[in-house]
C-alpha cells in the first residue's frame, strides 16, 4: 500500500462531517471538541509536511487554552518554537475543510506548491492539556502523523509553552536547552535561583506566592517544578485540578475579564497572587488592599515591569541595545502613555503570532497582550553581547558586573519560544526580588484607566471586519460611526469591537475616565453591535 493509500484509508477512521467548515483562528482551530477529530488527524498530516519542508521537528499541541472545558483545539509549533508561519495557515484550512473524497488532492496540492520531498524524514512532538477530550484527539494527531510516515514523540500532558520549548531545544541541537521535562525545569529554575542570589535576606513572606492553576495543566507541571526552586519561592497552589472545573470561575482569562479574584483562592491583604490560564501560556497578577479592593497587574503591568528593568540593567551594564514593548489595542491607555516616555512602543494585531514577529524587529522585544500572554525576545547579537559581558572577569565596576550577570540570568529564565506562565512567573518574581519591590509598589508605577471587556453573541461573527490593528471596524456599515459617536460622549475614552478568533463571539473593549463611564460606554457599544451586526438572544444588559 502506498503512503497516500494509507492516508486515504486511515482518514476514513476520522471522517469529516460533510459541509463543516472551520476557520484557522487567532491561535489555530478551536471549537467544541466533538467537531475536531478529523481536524486533528489532518493537522497530523500537515505537521508531517511542515517537518519535511523545514527539515526540522514540528510540534502539535492539543488544547483550547482559556476556552470552556467542552471545547478543544490545536496549535502548531514551528521549528524555533514559535507559532506556525501564517503562510501555512491557508494550507491548514485547505486540509481541514476538504471533503473526504478530495483530501488527497488537497494534500498533494500542498506538497506540490511547497515542492516537498516525501523522502525526507518527519519528526513531530505532541502534547496535550488536561481536557477529557484531549487524550482521544491527540491520538488522532498521532494517527495522522503515522499515516504519512512521520515519527511521533508524545510528551503527554504538558503546558503549551513546554511543548514549544521542547521543539526549540530539539531544533537547536540542545543549544537552547535539553528537550526533556527535567531540562525545562532545570534551565528555568537555575536561572531563577541565580537571579534571587542578588536579593539575599528575603523573608518568607516575600518569597510567598499564591497561584491559581485554573484547574489545568499549569498546576500539575508547577507542582513538578517546585522541587527545583531551592525554596526561593514558596508557592500556595489553588485550583490545582483536584476538584473544580477547568477555567470555570478561575484562571487568567476569568480574572482579567471579570476584574475579580478567582474562586477558590484564599487571599489575605497585600498578598501577591497570580493566575495561569488553561494551558499555562498566560499569567496575570493581583492583590487585595486593606480596603478589600482588588488590584490587577495584567500583561501591560508585566511588560512595564520587565521592560523598565531590562532598560535599567542595560544602562548599568553600559550596553547600547534597544528595548521595545509591543502592545495590541487591548493595552490600557495609561500603560502606553507611561511606556512611551521611557521605551519604544510598537503596535500590532491581537494574537501572539503577530506580536512575536513584531518583537523580533528589536534587539530586545518585550511583548505582552493585556490578557497576560507574552514573553521577551533577545536577538542573537544581544544574547552574544550580554553573555560576553557577563563572562568578562576583568570588569572592576561591581554595578556593571552585577547588571551583566542579572541580564544573563534573565535571558535564561525566559522561555523565548512563546509566552509561558511558569517562566513569566519566575521572571516577575525574580525582578520584584532583585528590585526589592512589593506588589503594591509595582502596581503604583502607573494607574490603569478604568476598562471593561464584554462578549456579544451574533449570528455570524464574520460580518464584523476590522482594520488598523483591529482598532477600527470596516463592516458592517455604520458600526464604526456609532462607536465614534459614543466615544465622544466620555472623557479620555476609547472603545473598539472585533470578532474573537478563539470563541464564537464579538469582543467589545472600552476605557474611560471613571468606571461608571467605562461601563456605560461598554454597554452602549454592545447595544450598537447587537443592533448593527446581527445580535442573537436577548439584548445585552449592563454587567
Ligand atoms: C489566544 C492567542 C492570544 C489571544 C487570545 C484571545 O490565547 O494566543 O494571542 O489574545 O487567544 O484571542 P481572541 O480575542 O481572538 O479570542 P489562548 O491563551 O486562548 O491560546
Amino acid at each position: 500500500m502506498t503512503q497516500f493509500e494509507k492516508v486515504f484509508r486511515n482518514s476514513a477512521l476520522h471522517p469529516k462531517p460533510v459541509g463543516l467548515v472551520l476557520q484557522y483562528g487567532t491561535a489555530g482551530f478551536r471549537t467544541n471538541a466533538k467537531e475536531l477529530d478529523h481536524i486533528m488527524f489532518r493537522m497530523g498530516l500537515l505537521a508531517v509536511l511542515r517537518s519535511k519542508k523545514t527539515k526540522a521537528t514540528i510540534g502539535v499541541m492539543v488544547t483550547a487554552s482559556h476556552n470552556p472545558e467542552e471545547d478543544n483545539g490545536v496549535k502548531l509549533v514551528d521549528p524555533m518554537g514559535e507559532m506556525v508561519t501564517p503562510s501555512w495557515e491557508e494550507y491548514s484550512m485547505q486540509l481541514a475543510n476538504a471533503e473526504q473524497d478530495v483530501l488527497l488532492t488537497a494534500l498533494k496540492d500542498v506538497i506540490e506548491k511547497e515542492a516537498i520531498s516525501m523522502d525526507q524524514d518527519a519528526n513531530i512532538f505532541i502534547g496535550k492539556d488536561t481536557r477529557p477530550s484531549s487524550e482521544k484527539l491527540s491520538q488522532a494527531v498521532s494517527d495522522g502523523v503515522m499515516s504519512l510516515g512521520g515519527h511521533v514523540h508524545d510528551y503527554g500532558v504538558v503546558t503549551t509553552p513546554q511543548l514549544h520549548f521542547m521543539v526549540r531545544c530539539q531544533n537547536t541541537q540542545g543549544c537552547y536547552g535539553s528537550p526533556t521535562m527535567e531540562g525545562y525545569y532545570r534551565k528555568l529554575s537555575q536561572a531563577f535561583v541565580q537571579l534571587t542570589k542578588h536579593a539575599p535576606n528575603r523573608t518568607d513572606d516575600q518569597k510567598h506566592l499564591l497561584v491559581d492553576g485554573a484547574n489545568g495543566v499549569g498546576a500539575l507541571r508547577l507542582r513538578d517544578m517546585e522541587r527545583f526552586l531551592q525554596n526561593q519561592l514558596q508557592i500556595s497552589l489553588f485550583n490545582d485540578c483536584r476538584e473544580g472545573k477547568l477555567n470555570f470561575q478561575c484562571g487568567a482569562d476569568y480574572v482579567k475579564v471579570q476584574q475579580k479574584p478567582p474562586q477558590g483562592v484564599e487571599m489575605s491583604v497585600g498578598e501577591r497572587c497570580c493566575s495561569f490560564d488553561g494551558d499555562a501560556d498566560r499569567i496575570v497578577y493581583y492583590y487585595k488592599d486593606s480596603d478589600g479592593c482588588f488590584h490587577l497587574q495584567d500583561g501591560d503591568k508585566i511588560a512595564t515591569l520587565i521592560g523598565t528593568f531590562l532598560k535599567d540593567m542595560l544602562t548599568q551594564a553600559g550596553l547600547d541595545l534597544q528595548v521595545a514593548v509591543v502592545q495590541t489595542a487591548y493595552a490600557n491607555g495609561s500603560s502606553t502613555r507611561y511606556l512611551e516616555d521611557v521605551l519604544k512602543v510598537s503596535w500590532c494585531t491581537t494574537g501572539v503570532k503577530h506580536l512575536h514577529h513584531a518583537a523580533q524587529e528589536f534587539d530586545i522585544g518585550v511583548y505582552f497582550e493585556a490578557n497576560g500572554h507574552g514573553t521577551v525576545l533577545f536577538s542573537n547579537a544581544a544574547v552574544h553581547k550580554i553573555e560576553k559581558l557577563a563572562q568578562d572577569s576583568s570588569i572592576k565596576n561591581e554595578k556593571k558586573r552585577t547588571a551583566a550577570q542579572l541580564l544573563h540570568s534573565t535571558i535564561n529564565v525566559i522561555n523565548q519560544a512563546v509566552g509561558d506562565a511558569i517562566s513569566d512567573m519566575l521572571l516577575v518574581e525574580g525582578v520584584l526580588a532583585v528590585q526589592g519591590l512589593s506588589v503594591q509598589q509595582w502596581d503604583a508605577i502607573y494607574s490603569d484607566l478604568p476598562n471593561r471587556q464584554r462578549k456579544i453573541k451574533v449570528a455570524d461573527r464574520r460580518v464584523i471586519t476590522t482594520t488598523d490593528a483591529e482598532r477600527r471596524v470596516v463592516t458592517p456599515p455604520g458600526l464604526q460611526e456609532a462607536v465614534d459617536m459614543l466615544v465622544k460622549k466620555y472623557p479620555q475614552s476609547r472603545a473598539f469591537v472585533r470578532p474573537s478568533g478563539t470563541e464564537d463571539i464579538i469582543r467589545v473593549y472600552a476605557e474611560a475616565d471613571t468606571q461608571e463611564n467605562t461601563d456605560a460606554l461598554a454597554q452602549e457599544v454592545c447595544l450598537a453591535v447587537y443592533r448593527l451586526a446581527g445580535g442573537v438572544g436577548e439584548e445585552p444588559k449592563p454587567d
